[in-house]
């Protein structure tokens, strides 16, 4: 049994979409040089957070979750600073955002999250967890000082 011309036809059209739709998001992930979000298995998960200044402006946060704040969670660097974020969680599922920013991780026990960002633009930006962890959900938050 042959198949409705018009059903082949939108086969065909709805093939050709998704073509379209992963050439645009390829294409502009690398035109505009976003980092994807990596699962990390070959980096240990840490237990502790902290900035490292790699250098003049680049630094590498260790970025932890625990119910309910960042650790750390009030990050201080200079204009135009590339920043390489690693980030876990000690207890439960969070979340992991930037706003303003194109960063929007898990921090998932026993795994380590990477993603990298640029600031060009001074300001106070604020990381949120935007999954739901518990009671204090509301009051995780933690900030990063752009000057
Ligand atoms: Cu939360």
């Amino acid at each position: 049994m042959s198949m409705d011309r018009f059903e082949s036809l939108a086969l065909k059209m709805a093939f050709g979409l998704m073509v379209v739709f992963f050439v645009a998001l390829v294409g502009l992930a690398v035109l505009k040089g976003i980092d994807v979000p990596t699962c990390f298995t070959d980096f240990p998960p840490f237990k502790e957070g902290k900035v490292i200044q790699k250098g003049e402006k680049e630094y590498e946060v260790h970025l932890l979750a625990r119910m309910w704040a960042f650790q750390p969670n009030r990050i201080e660097i200079p204009v135009g600073s590339k920043v390489t974020i690693y980030t876990t969680s000690i207890d439960v599922q969070h979340g992991f955002e930037i706003e303003r920013k194109v960063v929007n991780l898990m921090t998932i026990p026993g795994a380590v999250n990477k993603m990298e960002v640029v600031f060009n633009k001074p300001g106070t930006y604020r990381i949120v967890c935007n999954e739901y962890c518990g009671m204090g959900h509301p009051s995780m938050y933690g900030e990063i000082i752009v000057k």
